[in-house]
C-alpha cells in the first residue's frame, strides 16, 4: 500500500476537463548532500551549487552500452512518473549538461563496484569503469532527490539536486542480505519488491533461503514432489508455493538488471524434512516422514551412508547451477543435530566438489568449517559470539567469512520485547547493535583480509507478507549494507542515525512498512 506524504494541497487535486491537475505544493525539501546511505568514501558539497531536473533534462549514457543504457532507463523510467518530465535517454559519452551515465574518466581508484558523481547547476554526471559502478552511482542520486521523485504518482517540482562532488567505492565485495522463502513462501513480485528496496542501499547478492523442514520452493524436474509436495505447506499451515524454474529465472534476471546476484541455499544435510517427506527412498528406513509445519530445528537428516543421496544432491544442485549466473551455491550445513559429527564431515566433503563440478564455489554456515571447507568454500558466520576458534583456523588456512553475526545482523530478532514479529534467541536488535560493529575486526582470527563481506538474514517464521518483511527489515538493514560498503573510518552511529532519519520520508513516499525505531528521529513526513 503506497502512502504518499505529499502536502496535502497536492493530493486535493483539481479535476479539469478530466486531467488530473495536481495543486501547487510546497517546493520539494531539498536533500543535503550528506546524506547518503551508505556514507560514500568521500563527499564534497558545493555550497550554493543546485542542478535542477526540467523538462528539458535528457538522460545520457556511455555510447555502445547497452548496459548503461538500461541504467538509463532504471532511472529514468520512475523519473517521469513522478515529474512528468520526457528524460529521454540517449547514447552520448560526452555530454555538456543534462545527466550523464558514463563508463569513461572514472578514477581508477573506484573500481568496478564504485563511482564518481559530480552535481553542477549544468549539469549531473556520474563516472565508472563498469556498469556495477554506474548503477551504485545512480542509487546515490536517487538519494540526492527530493524523496518524491520515488512516488508513483505525478507530483509537483522543483527537483533539486544538491551539488558537490563524490568518490565512492565498496570497502567490502559481498554485501548481502537473505530472504528466507521456506518457513513462508513469498510470490516472484515480493521478492522483487525486495530486490528493489537492497538495491538502493548498494546491497548486491541476494541469498534465498530455499528450502528446509517446512518447505521446498524451487521446482526439480528430476525431482518433482519435492517442489509439489515438498513445496505444498509452511510454518502454521500456511499456504506453501515454490518457483516454478522460470519463476526463478525471472527473480535472477531481475535481480541482475539491479546488479544484485542471487545465491540459491538447498540447506543440507539438515533442515531437509520437505525433501525427505517428499521422497520415501532418502530416508535410511525407506520411510517418509510427515510433512513438518513447526519451528523446531535440528531434527532432520539426510542419509548419509545412502548412494541415492549423493546422486540426489548432484541432480538438485546440477539444476540448480546451471539457472544460477552467479558464483556461489549455498548447500547450508546448520543445526545438524540428527548427523553424527563424522557423517556430517564426509557429508559435507562429499558435496563441495559436487558444487565445483557444476562451475561454482560453495558457501556454507560456518558449521561447514567443521569438514574441511574447499580454498573456494565460504563460510557464513552466524554465531553470537566474538570468537569461535574453528572459524578462525579455517580463516587462517585461507577460508574467507561472510559476516552474519546473528545478535547483530539477524533481521528476525525483534527490536524490542514490545514487538510482535520475529524472534529474541539471538538478543534484541535496534539500530544501535545493528550497526555498532565492525566486521573487518569482529571475530577473533578473523581479520580483514579474510572478510568476504557481510550479510542480514531474514529468516520467516514469524513473518507472510511484504509489510512484515519491511518491518524488520527497515530501517536495520541499511545498517549492515553501510557496514558492507562504506569505510570504518566514516563510522559515526549518530551521524549514521541522522542520515537513516533522512530515509523515513523516503520510505514514506515507497510504501515501505518501516519500524519507526526510538533510536532514530524521524523528520516531519517519515
Ligand atoms: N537458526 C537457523 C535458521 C532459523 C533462525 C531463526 C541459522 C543458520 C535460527 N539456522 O540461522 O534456520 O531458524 O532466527
Amino acid at each position: 500500500m503506497a502512502r504518499l506524504t505529499a502536502p496535502l494541497c497536492v493530493l486535493a487535486s483539481v479535476v479539469i476537463m478530466g486531467i488530473v491537475q495536481p495543486q501547487p505544493a510546497a517546493a520539494a525539501t531539498a536533500v543535503t548532500f550528506g546524506s547518503v546511505v551508505p556514507a560514500p568514501v568521500s563527499s564534497t558539497p558545493s555550497a550554493g551549487v543546485t542542478y535542477s531536473l526540467t523538462s528539458a533534462t535528457t538522460v545520457y549514457t556511455e555510447a555502445g552500452s547497452s548496459a548503461a543504457a538500461a541504467i538509463g532507463s532504471l532511472l529514468a523510467a520512475p523519473l517521469r512518473t513522478a515529474t512528468g518530465y520526457a528524460l529521454p535517454v540517449v547514447a552520448n559519452s560526452a555530454p555538456t549538461d543534462g545527466v550523464a551515465l558514463l563508463l569513461n574518466g572514472a578514477p581508477a581508484q573506484v573500481g568496478t563496484q564504485g563511482y564518481q558523481l559530480d552535481v553542477t547547476s549544468s549539469a549531473i554526471t556520474i563516472r565508472a569503469n563498469a556498469p556495477a559502478g554506474l548503477f551504485a552511482g545512480v542509487q546515490t542520486l536517487r538519494q540526492l532527490l527530493p524523496v518524491t521523485a520515488d512516488a508513483t504518482t505525478l507530483q509537483t517540482g522543483p527537483w533539486p539536486v544538491p551539488g558537490g562532488h563524490i568518490v565512492d567505492y565498496p570497502r567490502f565485495a559481498y554485501r548481502g542480505a537473505m530472504l528466507d522463502v521456506a518457513r513462508h513462501f513469498f510470490s516472484v513480485a515480493q521478492v522483487e519488491r525486495y530486490i528493489d528496496q537492497i538495491a538502493l542501499y548498494k546491497v548486491n547478492y541476494l541469498h534465498l533461503h530455499l528450502s528446509d523442514d517446512q518447505g521446498w520452493r524451487i521446482a526439480i524436474n528430476s525431482w518433482p514432489n519435492l517442489a509439489t509436495y515438498g513445496g505444498g505447506t509452511a510454518v502454521g499451515g500456511d499456504p506453501g508455493g515454490y518457483y516454478t524454474q522460470a519463476d526463478y529465472s525471472a527473480i535472477v534476471a531481475y535481480a541482475a538488471a539491479r546488479y544484485v546476484t542471487i545465491v540459491p541455499e538447498i540447506d543440507m544435510p539438515g533442515h531437509t524434512n520437505a525433501a525427505l517427506a517428499s521422497y520415501a527412498q532418502l530416508n535410511c528406513n525407506g520411510v517418509a516422514p510427515n510433512r513438518y509445519t513447526g519451528t523446531n530445528v535440528g531434527f532432520s537428516s539426510l542419509c548419509v551412508p545412502l548412494e541415492l543421496t549423493y546422486t540426489f544432491v548432484n541432480q538438485v544442485l546440477g539444476e540448480i547451477a546451471a539457472l544460477t549466473p552467479g558464483p556461489y551455491l549455498h548447500i547450508g550445513g546448520d543445526e545438524a543435530s540428527s548427523t553424527t559429527a563424522a557423517d556430517y564431515a564426509t557429508f559435507i566433503n562429499r558435496v563441495q566438489p559436487l558444487v565445483t563440478a557444476y562451475g561454482k564455489a560453495a558457501m556454507g554456515w560456518h558449521d561447514v568449517v567443521h569438514a574441511t571447507p574447499l580454498p573456494s568454500t565460504v563460510a557464513q558466520f552466524w554465531g553470537t559470539t566474538t570468537s569461535d576458534s574453528a572459524v578462525a583456523a579455517a580463516a587462517a588456512n585461507g577460508t574467507k567469512v561472510v559476516m552474519s553475526p546473528a545478535n547483530r545482523a539477524y533481521l528476525d530478532m525483534k527490536y524490542s520485547r514490545k514487538i510482535k514479529l520475529g524472534q529474541t534467541w539471538a538478543g534484541l536488535i535496534d539500530v544501535d547493535t545493528a550497526y555498532s560493529w565492525d566486521p573487518g575486526n569482529y571475530l577473533a582470527g578473523v581479520g580483514e583480509s579474510a572478510v568476504l563481506g557481510v550479510e542480514a538474514p531474514l529468516w520467516t517464521e514469524t513473518l507472510r507478507t511484504s509489510a512484515d518483511i519491511e518491518y524488520m527489515a527497515f530501517p536495520r538493514l541499511p545498517a549492515i549494507a553501510e557496514l558492507g560498503w562504506s569505510p570504518y573510518a566514516t563510522h559515526n552511529l549518530t551521524a549514521f542515525k541522522t542520515r537513516l532519519g533522512a530515509q523515513g520520508p523516503r520510505w514514506h513516499v515507497m510504501g515501505v512498512n518501516y519500524y519507526h525505531s526510538t533510536q532514530v528521529t524521524w523528520p516531519t513526513g517519515s
